[in-house]
């Protein structure tokens, strides 16, 4: 008997509420028994599971609420050696997953994070969320030595492998940041930042600035002087 392939990349989406975009978003992703797409919803009110299901996305529950739960679930249902991660809001390119994959190999990289701000499409952000983002990357570069531009970009690329070296503690979007922190501080950790388009969003907006803004700003300032105050970290 054939031996099942083994899925080498495994793309995961969290998706609350993304019925206009998360199909489009699955079409442009590439197919095949070496890809698996998990979405990891979180008790969705439209037909974004039912659309995702369609379309042959394996589909998590996660009615724990937050980005970075959704996130930390959705990793350790991953199957594939290398994880890439996007919104399920077609913001990010899902047609360059391939080209990423095969330039964290080609350069031997553990860890991509995808600049969205040097190719934004115009109307993809508003001044608001400019200055919020630019607020929460200097912060990021002062308080850890990080070398980022975009420290709030969603889409990563990464070997499975080293989630086991890293501390992963927020379920909310400033998980975001923290994955960064931790590729970035670890001399055993490859880390790049790379440029890819960012799109203006289709569906509701889910981001509510101030609030979250601020709860990334305290984060990091915890995260800096209290750790410990962040609770245990996720075990994968
Ligand atoms: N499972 C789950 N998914 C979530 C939750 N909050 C947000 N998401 C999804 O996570 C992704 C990122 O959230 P977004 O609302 O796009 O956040 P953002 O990109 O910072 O802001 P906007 O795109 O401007 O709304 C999207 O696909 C959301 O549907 C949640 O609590 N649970
Ligand atoms: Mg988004």
């Amino acid at each position: 008997m054939a031996e099942k392939k083994k899925v080498k990349v495994s793309v995961v989406i969290p998706t609350l509420n993304e019925e206009r975009s998360i199909g489009k978003v699955l079409d442009m992703l590439p197919r095949g028994d070496e890809y698996e797409v998990v979405i990891v919803d979180g008790l969705s009110t439209d037909r974004t599971v039912e659309i995702a299901r369609e379309k042959g996305a394996r589909v998590v529950m996660e009615k724990r609420r937050g980005y970075g739960r959704a996130y930390k679930t959705g990793f350790k249902e991953a199957r594939g050696e290398i994880i890439v991660t996007m919104d399920g809001d077609l913001t990010y390119p899902a047609e360059m997953v391939d080209e990423l994959v095969e330039r964290l190999e080609r350069e031997g990289l553990d860890f991509i994070t995808c600049d969205r701000f040097r190719m934004m499409e115009r109307g993809a952000m508003n001044f608001t969320h400019r200055l919020g983002n630019w607020i929460l990357k200097v912060a990021a570069r002062l308080l850890f030595r990080v070398p980022l531009n975009d420290s709030q970009s969603g889409m990563w690329v990464f070997r499975r492998e080293i989630l086991k070296k890293m501390r992963l503690t927020s379920d909310g979007m400033a998980l975001s940041e923290e994955i960064k922190i931790e590729a970035f501080r670890n001399p055993k950790i490859k880390a790049k930042e790379i440029s890819v388009p960012y799109r203006p969003r289709e569906g509701e907006v889910k981001l509510n600035t101030w609030r979250d803004g601020w709860n990334n700003l305290k984060f990091l300032l915890k995260k800096r002087f209290s750790p410990g105050s962040l609770g245990e970290p996720e075990k994968f």
